[in-house]
């Protein structure tokens, strides 16, 4: 019978879905396996530790959210929704290109140089597109000090861990190892006048250990371990494997860290940490990209990243279907 002849049906919300089909993508998209669900959590920049509850002064890190910002954007690139979890006033997303910009909207543009490279402005980056062309799915949260950053990623983590596998998380930001508890601040500014200031600082608790263990129990997690004694690079980025249990370890010099960086991870999930694969990733000093471009080592970064997150899926699915 022709649609237009029949009567009209009442449905009740229960007749409606026990009578309709669901969409055929349904089961993944709630189980958090469709194609475009994967998530990156992104923490970018550097922590205070405030000295004084009043604060007038602090100890800070020398990060600017390079990693972080440019990360993002090849995240965004290879299809991912991304979190980008940075310090308040750092380097974001595109709009680090217009770093004296506080336009909000360049967050949401994708920049382009002139492919010809033939006009007088050839090497300024120019805007290209709109904001319907980037992915909507992405949201920025921001912190200043250690405690708000360890509260807000607990937070994430934990909202985060409804996506299961397809959770992946990137902690770049430079996290400071020391800090003050509340306790111990004093209220008004520290007063001068009796000689040297000794402070003497808490140790941060280790957060990797719960968000492996407890808050996310089923993500990609991928921390950072920066040195500027090379010899301790590795040594430092097993010894956080073994610690913590999560996937890998990026870890970087100082003073080569937008040209090389090394992947330490075990050989196979469930293996000794003894038995590491230290993979390092390089690009040279004048390497240039696609576009003629600076090349930016975390367009590697990230593509290796994605590789390994898909292949852990992947595993993870034949393993434990369902
Ligand atoms: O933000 P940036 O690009 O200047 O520096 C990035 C970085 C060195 C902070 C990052 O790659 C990193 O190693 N983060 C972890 C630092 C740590 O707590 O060991």
């Amino acid at each position: 019978m022709a649609a237009t002849d029949s009567e009209p049906s009442l449905f009740s919300a229960w007749s409606y879905f026990q009578t309709q089909p669901p969409p055929p993508t349904l089961e993944d998209d709630v189980a958090g396996r469709g194609p475009g669900r994967k998530v990156a959590l992104v923490t970018s920049g550097g922590t205070t530790v405030p000295l004084e509850l009043n604060v007038v002064r602090f100890l800070d890190n020398f990060s600017a959210g390079t990693r972080g910002a440019t990360s993002a954007e090849y995240f965004l690139k290879a299809g991912y929704a991304v979190i980008f979890m940075h310090r308040q006033f750092s380097l974001q997303p595109f709009s680090r290109h217009y770093s004296h910009s506080t336009n909000p909207f360049l967050d949401f543009l994708e920049i382009e140089t002139d492919p010809e490279g033939t006009s007088a402005d050839a090497a300024r980056p120019k805007i290209t597109a709109t904001p319907s062309d980037n992915p909507a799915c992405s949201t920025t949260l921001t912190f200043v000090t250690v405690n708000d950053y360890l509260w807000l990623l607990r937070a994430v983590s934990q909202e985060l861990s409804v996506v299961g596998r397809n959770a992946l998380y990137y902690l770049a930001a430079a996290v400071s190892d020391f800090f003050l508890p509340r306790q111990k601040l004093s209220e008004h500014k520290i007063q001068s006048g009796k000689g040297s200031l000794l402070i003497e600082m808490d140790q941060v608790p280790k957060i990797l250990k719960p968000l492996v263990d407890e808050w996310t129990p089923d993500g990609f997690i991928v921390s950072f371990k920066l040195e500027t004694d090379p010899a301790l690079l590795i040594p430092k980025a097993r010894a956080a494997l073994e610690r913590y249990g999560h996937h890998l370890v990026i870890g970087n010099n100082l003073n080569q860290r937008k040209h090389e960086v090394v992947f330490v991870s075990r050989r196979n999930r469930g293996s000794a940490v003894s038995d590491v694969d230290a993979h390092w990733l390089r690009i040279p000093t004048d390497a240039v990209d696609a576009r003629g471009q600076p090349k930016e080592i975390e367009e590697d970064i990230v593509a290796e990243l994605a590789k390994r997150h898909q292949a852990w899926i992947d595993q993870s699915w034949s393993q434990h279907p369902g």
